[in-house]
């Protein structure tokens, strides 16, 4: 069973799968034809990105190298990023690759490379990156946390448990569908966003179990500024809430049980520490200011008598309170994380079935469901050798500011003074905020070497390129702690032009680094493929279940794993005996107040919930609010040149939503090509005048492709629409550190110039191949 390189033309239906979902595909008339999961009850179009994506000029072709890096070597570079590129050998570019990994000492090595990349758990780029960095290099600078939850990483296991134990493990669909009476979720649960699932998704069950609870009576309330972050299916309540100010109208809340005594006494003494002294913040004992509902009606945009009727509906019920990842996503990201904790500890249903809290509901695939029993399939990742870490998003300040100081979760950190970065499987370009600051920061460094099957920006600012595999080109398994089916990805086309595996890659580059046996084991990537199945294979015969040898399962496509029950996780197990199983907090208790936290001293984390007004508010020159949140049409940037990405664009441009009244005072109109701008970056979109949005807001997705209209300037006009140009490179708090980009402020106007076209596709010129 070797590997294939004639897949087109295979007219037989092949399983693989995506983070969007498990699908089989066959080649019918020269095009891949992508068919989703048969048992997925609701699959979705992101798939179908693929058939175009595969063999797209954004593709490329072999590997590169920039022109001004080979004619001066390592080093700050101004151009790095509107560059000419010479096409090279494989040889000779890994020859120049593993020279730098043997210059650069691994504590000047940046191997963070944080990204999504592809859902099968061998070929998953940043796996493959750590292994290699710390079996055949030593060690690397890493980061820690994520983009997705920088701040409930933190604060989490601070006041309840770890975010992962929350998010997953203790309130499922199944209960919401069955037993919630009320689910208040903050910032919805779109179904846009339980598309996706890390490592593959053969059910996606959100529509559904939303459908199913509230046929039986259940009421959603929507908090937020945007109508459809819940399905129809939910008949959701919408309480349009200013962006960012969710805190306060929780603290109302809050402050409207407690001066009604309807908050459950006897919960927060058994299950609770610091009761006191939030409720001594709540009532204004320490700063005069009740945060009564009248107090947050000004601050959240809803009426105080909305903000009382809601609270006086929820004593007595089940109550479940979601707090999307979103909220925390932004400034002060940690209170409403918290806040919603205290609100669901006030109202006593902590640990019931659909009742309490629970963290993200519903924003990707893996909430909700049940855990399998057995293992998932996971490339071991070796020893680092190196200490040094950064919480993820302080990548530019990092870069911008080595040998600075900087406050985190309770420590003073340095930053490293890195001169290589090395990134696989990640598009910066996409992920970070402030993308103008992140070209300066970029530009510092000695050498940047990028995997990338595409011409992202990430690519076009390396100095080594290498052109890898997407995850059609390769066999693979796809497995999930949270999907009960294990995937045997087969290869559905041959490597497009000279792209490689990562692994093979790797595997050429710890030879030549004299580590290949350190990072191989031995193994060809079918070994690796028979090997991580046989753990899975014998955890499921250690537990009692028949598995099938590897060969069997390759040929069957599918394996079935066992489902674990829904048990409620910690959380139940806490209400059920506090002091038998307590939480993993410093008192075992949920923390309305932390000492820990207090301790830290951070005026922008006190040691309990609170409203901290936020500095980045509408003001003259950016009068609107941006919500820059998760594309319908895509997994973040990947595959933003595929069918149904680019078909819900507006003459190539993303397409930012805003309300009728602020369009027409802007005289914006239908389909209108806009520039949004603040001090920090413009870029063009399409205009969507919509009522789904509430007034003062815009919206526009994350993912189209950075491209600048003139790269030599310093704030260049993005051509297509990233947000990432507006977005503010500030950490959270001194907390967390973690990314903001959800939101920020901005101001639109009509775009009455010639039309740029768009050319973040079209692959950056290429000089001819240099002589080796
Ligand atoms: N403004 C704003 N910014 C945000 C967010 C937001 O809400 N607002 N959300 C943030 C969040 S939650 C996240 S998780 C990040 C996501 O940020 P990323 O995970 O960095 O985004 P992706 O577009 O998924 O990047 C994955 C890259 O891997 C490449 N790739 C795919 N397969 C392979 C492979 O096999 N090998 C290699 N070498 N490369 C491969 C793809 O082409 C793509 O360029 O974005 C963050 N950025
Ligand atoms: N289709 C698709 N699905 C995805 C992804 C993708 O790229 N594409 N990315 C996945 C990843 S990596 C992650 S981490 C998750 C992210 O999950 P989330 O971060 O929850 O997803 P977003 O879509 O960014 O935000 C959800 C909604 O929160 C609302 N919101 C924004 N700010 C506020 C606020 O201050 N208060 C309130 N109440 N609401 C607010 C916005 O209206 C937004 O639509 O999504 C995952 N799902
Ligand atoms: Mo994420």
């Amino acid at each position: 069973m070797e590997r294939m390189t004639g897949a087109e033309g295979d007219t037989e239906f092949r399983p693989h799968s995506a983070h969007w979902g498990v699908f089989s595909a066959a080649w019918q008339g020269g095009r891949l034809v992508v068919r989703p999961h048969p048992e997925d009850p609701d699959p979705n179009r992101i798939l179908q990105n693929f058939p175009e994506a595969l063999r797209h000029e954004a593709r490329i072709a072999q590997p590169m190298v920039r022109r001004g890096w080979l004619e001066n070597g390592p080093g700050a570079d101004p151009r790095r990023g509107r560059d000419e590129f010479v096409p090279v050998s494989w040889d000779r570019a890994l020859d120049l690759v593993a020279a730098e990994l043997r210059r650069v000492p691994m504590q000047r090595i940046f191997g963070g490379s944080y990204g999504w990349s592809s859902a099968g758990r061998f070929h998953h780029a940043q796996s493959q990156v750590h292994r290699f960095l710390n079996t055949a290099v030593g060690g690397y600078v890493r980061s820690v946390n994520s983009y997705s939850a920088g701040a409930s990483n933190v604060i989490l296991p601070h006041v309840l448990g770890p975010m992962e134990e929350i998010s997953r493990r203790n309130v499922s669909w199944e209960q919401v569908a069955a037993q919630s009476e009320i689910v208040l979720a903050f910032g919805g649960m779109a179904l846009k966003n339980s598309m996706v699932a890390g490592g593959g998704i053969s059910r996606h069950i959100e529509r559904g179990s939303m459908a199913a609870a509230a046929a039986r009576g259940c009421a959603f309330v929507l908090i937020g500024p945007l109508r459809d972050d819940m399905p129809e299916e939910a008949k959701a309540e919408w309480l349009p809430l200013t962006p960012n100010t969710d805190t306060a109208l929780m603290l109302a809340l809050m402050h409207t049980l407690a001066a009604a005594g309807l908050h459950d006494r006897a919960f927060l003494d058994r299950y609770a520490t610091g009761w006191p002294e939030l409720e001594a913040y709540l009532f204004g004992r320490e700063d005069g200011q009740p945060k009564d509902a009248a107090w947050a009606a000004g601050i959240t945009g809803i009426p105080a008598e909305r903000i009382t009727a809601l609270a006086h509906r929820l004593p007595g019920k089940r109550v479940l309170v979601t707090v999307a990842h979103a909220l925390q996503r932004a400034e002060h990201g940690e209170q409403p994380v918290w806040a919603g904790i205290a609100l669901a500890a006030m109202l006593g249903q902590i640990g019931l079935p659909g009742g309490g809290y629970t963290y993200a509901l519903g924003a990707l695939g893996h909430t909700g469901r049940r855990m399998n029993l057995v293992s998932t399939a996971a490339l071991p990742q070796g020893r680092n050798r190196v200490g040094a870490y950064i919480p993820v998003a302080r990548i530019a300040d990092m870069l911008l500011h080595p040998g600075e100081g900087y406050d985190y979760n309770g420590q003073r950190l340095t930053y490293p003074e890195i001169g290589l970065v090395y990134w696989a499987g990640g598009n910066p370009f996409h992920h970070h905020q402030d993308l103008n600051r992140l070209r300066q920061a970029f530009r510092r460094i000695e050498t940047l070497v990028v995997h990338e099957l595409a011409w992202t920006a990430t690519a076009r600012h390396a100095d080594i390129v290498l052109p890898v595999t997407m995850t059609l080109e390769r066999e693979d398994i796809g497995s999930s702690q949270t999907d009960p089916v294990m995937v045997a990805m087969k290869q559905l086309a041959a490597p497009f032009a000279a792209a490689r595996d990562d692994y093979a890659i790797f595997t050429d580059l710890a030879r030549r680094l004299g580590r290949e046996q350190e990072f191989t084991e031995g193994r060809s990537a079918r070994d690796w493929l028979r090997h991580l199945y046989d753990r899975t294979a014998q955890d499921l015969r250690d537990k009692g279940f028949a598995a099938p040898e590897f060969e069997e399962f390759w040929q069957q496509g599918l394996l079935p794993l066992p489902e674990g029950p829904d048990t409620g996780g910690m959380l139940r197990a806490f209400r059920e005996d506090p002091e038998g199983a307590p939480l993993p907090t410093p008192s075992g208790r949920i923390e309305l107040h932390s000492a820990t936290i207090a301790g830290f001293g951070y005026d922008d984390c006190p040691g309990h919930p609170a409203w901290l007004a936020p500095s980045d508010v509408p003001g003259p020159g950016a009068p609107l609010r941006l919500v820059a949140n998760q594309p319908a049409t895509r997994l973040h940037s990947q595959l933003d040149f595929g069918g149904h990405s680019q078909e819900r664009k507006h003459r190539g441009r993303e397409v930012m939503r805003i309300h009728p009244t602020d369009a027409a005072a802007r005289g914006i109109r239908q389909g209108d090509i806009v520039r949004l701008f603040n001090a920090r970056g413009a870029c063009l979109a399409a205009a969507e005048l919509s009522e789904a949005v509430m007034p003062d807001v815009v919206n526009l997705p994350t993912g189209a492709w950075y491209d600048p209209e003139d790269p030599a300037e310093d704030r260049p006009l993005c051509v297509h629409g990233n947000p990432n140009v507006l977005t503010r490179d500030v950490g959270t708090s001194r907390l967390a550190q973690g990314c903001t980009g959800q939101l920020t402020t901005v101001e639109v106007e009509r775009f009455t110039g010639n039309l740029p076209p768009i050319r973040a596709y079209a692959p950056p010129e290429a000089l001819p191949a240099a002589a080796e």
